[in-house]
C-alpha cells in the first residue's frame, strides 16, 4: 500500500499534513478493500459458529499484520513523522463480549481464517458492547460504550431475514466484518441487527427501557441477567440471533446444492455456551416448515450441532422457564416439549431431561442430547464435567465428550502487543514460529545463554515503561516501571478471588508498617469489571480502591508497595499490561475457572504464574514444570470433596489463623472505615467470615507463602530471566491455531 496516494486521492494531502483521525480513516478503507479482496475460503462444508459474544477489540493492526502490510505500513507512517500506535487510539474498540468466552471466539475467527478453513461467525451487531467502567469516589459507575461511528469495519449487506417472535416481528439484516487470516484467507464475521433500534431510550447510565423491544433488542450487550425484564430481553436476542442465522444458514447450503436431508454434509454449527441453543429446536422448525417430517428434522440437526461448555458454575448455566420461552418464541416450546417426551421415554433419570419440575428448559441439555459432540474448554475442565457436571449424560452418551484446550492467537497477543519481544525472538530462532507456534520450543536452548536473558529482561523493562507512561497519560496513574508488576486482570467475581489477593495486600501493608520492607517494591496491579447487580463484587471492587487510596497516601509505605486499578479493562488495555506483567495471577478456587485464557497471554509474554491448580493451569503446570511455576491451594478433588460434604468452616479458619484473622479484621477497622464506605465493607467482612462460598481461607496461607517465595526468585535476576524464557518457549501449545486444527479434526471435518 502506498499511503501516500492513498491520501492524496482521499483528501489531496500528503501523509504529514494529514490528521490523525483522516489518516485511520483512510487506513481503514483501504485495508478493509484488501481483506475483501482477499481470496475468500469455500469448500462443500462449512462452520459456523455462533456465539452471542465476539469481543474482537481493535481491528486495524490485527489487519495489517494478517494482509502482511504492517511493517510498511509503520515504516511509511514514522518517516513522515507519524506514529501507527497514535493512529491506532482514534479506532473505537468494539466491546461485543463479557470476558474470555468473548475473546476466545475471537481468537478462534483469526485462526480459522489463518488455517484457511470454510467457516464464519455468526452473531449480534450490539449497538453498545460491554459497559463502560468509570472508577469514581471508591466505586465502579457504568456508562455506555458506543463503537459504532462513520468510520467502522461494518460492512451492511442487503441480506434481510423476517424474525417472528410472538408479538412481534422484525426484519434481521445482516451486517459483515472481514476475518483476515494470517496470509491466507478471509473469512467473516457476520453480524444480525434490526433497523428499529433507537439510541434514545438510554436513560441514565446504562439503564433503559426494557420493555419497548423492537427498539431496544441489540441495542445492549447483556453484563447479568438479574431481573425479568433483562432475563426476557435475553431470550429475544437469542431468538434472533439463532433464527436469523439458521436461515442464513439453510439458505448458503442450499445455494451450494444441499439438499436438506444432507445437511450435516453441508453445515457444521458450534454452539458456543448455551446462549445459542434454540438454534437447535429453531432450525428442526424450519426444516419441517420446508416438509420434513419431524423425526427426520431432529436426526438431520442432532448431526449438524455441536456444544462446547464453558462453566460449571451453576447460576451461568442457562434454565429458562417456560412461560417465559411461551412469552417470546411460542413457536418453540411445542418442539423442545417433544425433544423432552423422547428423552423422558428413552431414559428413567429425570437429572437428564429437559424440562424439571419446575417447568424450567434446561439449556444444555437439548445441546448434549441433540448435538453430536461435547467439549470442555481445559482438560481439568472436561474431566470434570464427565466426572461430576455432566456425569450422567457422560455415562449416557460417552463417544459425544471430548476436551479442546482453549489456545489464544499470537498475532494479536505476541506479534501486535509485544512486536520487541517478536522481534527478539526472531533473532533467535527464525521466524517459522509465527506459523507454527510450536518451534518456540527451539528458544530452550538458550535456557542458559546470560545475553539472551538480559535482552529478554530489557524487553521486559521496556514493556513495563510503556505501560507506565500510557497509564500515566490515560488515567493519571504513576507507576514505578523499577518495581515488580504483580498483575491481576479479568472479570470481577468471587471464584476468581480477586479478595484473596486483597487480604494479602493488606498483610503486605500491615508487614511494612511494622518495619519489614520488601527489597524490590511490589506494584499490584488490578482491572476488573463487576456486574452491576452484583453487590459483592461491587464491594470488592471498593475494597481494592480503598486500599490504593490507603497505601497511595501513606508515605511509610508507598515507597514500597502500590495498589492500582485500571479503569475500564479491555482489549485493548490488555494488550499493554500483559506484555508488562512480572507476575500472572491466575488464583480461581481449583475446579471453577473452566480454562483461563489470559494465563496463556501471560505466560506468552513472559510473565510467570501465580496459581492454582485449576483450568489451563494445570496444563501451563505440566508444560514448565515446578520450577517456573508458583503453584498453591487445594486441588480440585479436595474442593469438590469439601462442597458436596457442606464441611466448610469459613469461621474456624478465620479464628485460628492469626495472619489471616488480623487481615480479614483490617476491613472493618478504624483506619478503613475513615476512607471507605461503612455498609459495603462490613457486608464483605461478613460475607467472608461467615460464608466465604469460594473458600479463600483454606488458601490463604499457602498463597502468601507461594507468593513471597515469587518475590524473593525474583531477586535473581538470571534464574528469573530464564523462568520467563522456558514460559515463552512453552506458550506454543497455546495457540489457538493448534485448538482450531483440533476442532476440525475431531469435530468440524472440514
Ligand atoms: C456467566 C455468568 C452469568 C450470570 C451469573 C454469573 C456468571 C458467571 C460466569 C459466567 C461465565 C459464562 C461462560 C464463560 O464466559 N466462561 C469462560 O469461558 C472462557 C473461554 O472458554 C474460559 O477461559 C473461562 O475459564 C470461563 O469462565
Amino acid at each position: 500500500m502506498n499511503l501516500n496516494e492513498v491520501l492524496l486521492a482521499a483528501y489531496g494531502k500528503s501523509i504529514s499534513e494529514c490528521s490523525n483521525a483522516e489518516i485511520y480513516a483512510a487506513l481503514l478503507k483501504e485495508t478493509d478493500a484488501m481483506a475483501s479482496q482477499k481470496c475468500h475460503a469455500s469448500g462443500k462444508k462449512k462452520l459456523y459458529y455462533i456465539s452471542a459474544e465476539f469481543l474482537i477489540g481493535k481491528l486495524l493492526s490485527n489487519n495489517l499484520i494478517n494482509l502482511g502490510i504492517y511493517e510498511d505500513v509503520k515504516a511509511q507512517l514514522s518517516s513522515a513523522g507519524k506514529d501507527l500506535s497514535d493512529i491506532e487510539e482514534i479506532e473505537h474498540e468494539p466491546s461485543l463480549g463479557n470476558g474470555g468466552l468473548g475473546r476466545l471466539a475471537a481468537c478462534f475467527l483469526d485462526s480459522i481464517a489463518t488455517l484457511g478453513l470454510h467457516g464464519d461467525g455468526i452473531g449480534l451487531n450490539y449497538h453498545f458492547g460491554l459497559f463502560r467502567q468509570v472508577l469514581s469516589d471508591n466505586a465502579q459507575t457504568t456508562i455506555p460504550d458506543p463503537w459504532l461511528n462513520d468510520h467502522s469495519w461494518l460492512n451492511r449487506t442487503d441480506i434481510t431475514y423476517p424474525v417472528r417472535f410472538r408479538d412481534l416481528t422484525v426484519t434481521a439484516r445482516l451486517y459483515e466484518i472481514h476475518v483476515t487470516g494470517y496470509g491466507s484467507v478471509t473469512n467473516k464475521l457476520r453480524l444480525f441487527d434490526i433497523e428499529s433500534v433507537d439510541e434514545s431510550v438510554v436513560k441514565d447510565g446504562i439503564d433503559f427501557d426494557k420493555t419497548e423491544i423492537a427498539k431496544n433488542l441489540t441495542l445492549f450487550l447483556y453484563p447479568d441477567d438479574s431481573d425479568e425484564n433483562g432475563r426476557l430481553l435475553r431470550i429475544y436476542q437469542q431468538y434472533l440471533m439463532v433464527s436469523a442465522g439458521a436461515q442464513l444458514i439453510l439458505d448458503e447450503c442450499t445455494a451450494r446444492g444441499c439438499q436438506l436431508y444432507d445437511l450435516p454434509d453441508y453445515a457444521v454449527i458450534q454452539i458456543n455456551d448455551t446462549h445459542p441453543t434454540m438454534v437447535i429446536p429453531e432450525l428442526i422448525r424450519l426444516l419441517m416448515e420446508r416438509g420434513i417430517p419431524m423425526d427426520d428434522a431432529i436426526s438431520i440437526v442432532s448431526r449438524t450441532c455441536a456444544y462446547t461448555n464453558h462453566t460449571i458454575l451453576a447460576e451461568a448455566l442457562e434454565k429458562w422457564k417456560i412461560s417465559q420461552l411461551n412469552q417470546v418464541v411460542p413457536k418453540l416450546m411445542p418442539i423442545i416439549e417433544v425433544l423432552d417426551n423422547k428423552i423422558r421415554r428413552k431414559f428413567d433419570n429425570p437429572s437428564v431431561y429437559i424440562i424439571d419440575k419446575e417447568e424450567r428448559v434446561h439449556m444444555a441439555h437439548i445441546d448434549i442430547h441433540y448435538g453430536f459432540s461435547v467439549n470442555g474448554v481445559a482438560s481439568l475442565h472436561t474431566e470434570i464435567l464427565k466426572n461430576e457436571e455432566l456425569q450422567h449424560f457422560y455415562k449416557l452418551y460417552p463417544e459425544k465428550f471430548n476436551n479442546k484446550t482453549n489456545g489464544i492467537t499470537f498475532r494479536r497477543w505476541l506479534m501486535h502487543s509485544n512486536p520487541e519481544l517478536s522481534a527478539l525472538i526472531t533473532k533467535l530462532i527464525g521466524d517459522g514460529w509465527k506459523q507454527n507456534a510450536g518451534e518456540l520450543k527451539n528458544l530452550l536452548k538458550f535456557r542458559q545463554d546470560e545475553a539472551v536473558l538480559h535482552q529478554l529482561l530489557a524487553v521486559k523493562q521496556e514493556k513495563k515503561h510503556q505501560l507506565a507512561a500510557h497509564l500515566a497519560k490515560t488515567q493519571g496513574i504513576s507507576l514505578n516501571a523499577d518495581s515488580i508488576f504483580d498483575i491481576q486482570v479479568k472479570r470481577l467475581h468471587e471464584y476468581k478471588r480477586q479478595q484473596l489477593n486483597a487480604l494479602y495486600v493488606i498483610c503486605k501493608y500491615l508487614e511494612i508498617k511494622s518495619g519489614k520492607t520488601p527489597k524490590t517494591p511490589i506494584t499490584v496491579i488490578f482491572g476488573a469489571k463487576a456486574a452491576p447487580a452484583y453487590t459483592i463484587a461491587q464491594d470488592i471492587i471498593h475494597l481494592i480502591l480503598c486500599l490504593q487510596q490507603l497505601i497511595a497516601n501513606d508515605p511509610e509505605v508507598n515507597p514500597y508497595l502500590r495498589v492500582v486499578m485500571v479503569e475500564n479493562y479491555n482489549v485493548t488495555l490488555a494488550e499493554k499490561l500483559i506484555p508488562a506483567c512480572d507476575i500472572s495471577e491466575q488464583i480461581s478456587l481449583a475446579s471453577k475457572e473452566a480454562s483461563g485464557t489470559g494465563n496463556m497471554k501471560f505466560m506468552l509474554n513472559g510473565a510467570v504464574t501465580l496459581g492454582t491448580e485449576d483450568g489451563a493451569n494445570v496444563e501451563i503446570h505440566a508444560l514448565v514444570g515446578d520450577e517456573n511455576i508458583y503453584i498453591f491451594g487445594d486441588d480440585s478433588d479436595t474442593v469438590v470433596e469439601r462442597y458436596k460434604n457442606g464441611s466448610y468452616n469459613a469461621k474456624q479458619y478465620y479464628t485460628e489463623n492469626p495472619t489471616l484473622k488480623k487481615a480479614v479484621d483490617f476491613i472493618i477497622s478504624e483506619e478503613f472505615a475513615e476512607i471507605g464506605d461503612k455498609i459495603r465493607l462490613t457486608r464483605l467482612y461478613k460475607e467472608l467470615t461467615t460464608k466465604d462460598w469460594f473458600m479463600t481461607f483454606p488458601d490463604f496461607e499457602r498463597y502468601v507463602e507461594a507468593r513471597e517465595c515469587a518475590y524473593t526468585d525474583y531477586e535473581n535476576r538470571m534464574a528469573w530471566a530464564e523462568k520467563m524464557l522456558v514460559n515463552i518457549a512453552q506458550a506454543g501449545y497455546f495457540s489457538s491455531d493448534r485448538t482450531i486444527a483440533e476442532y476440525n479434526q475431531d469435530i468440524w471435518k472440514l
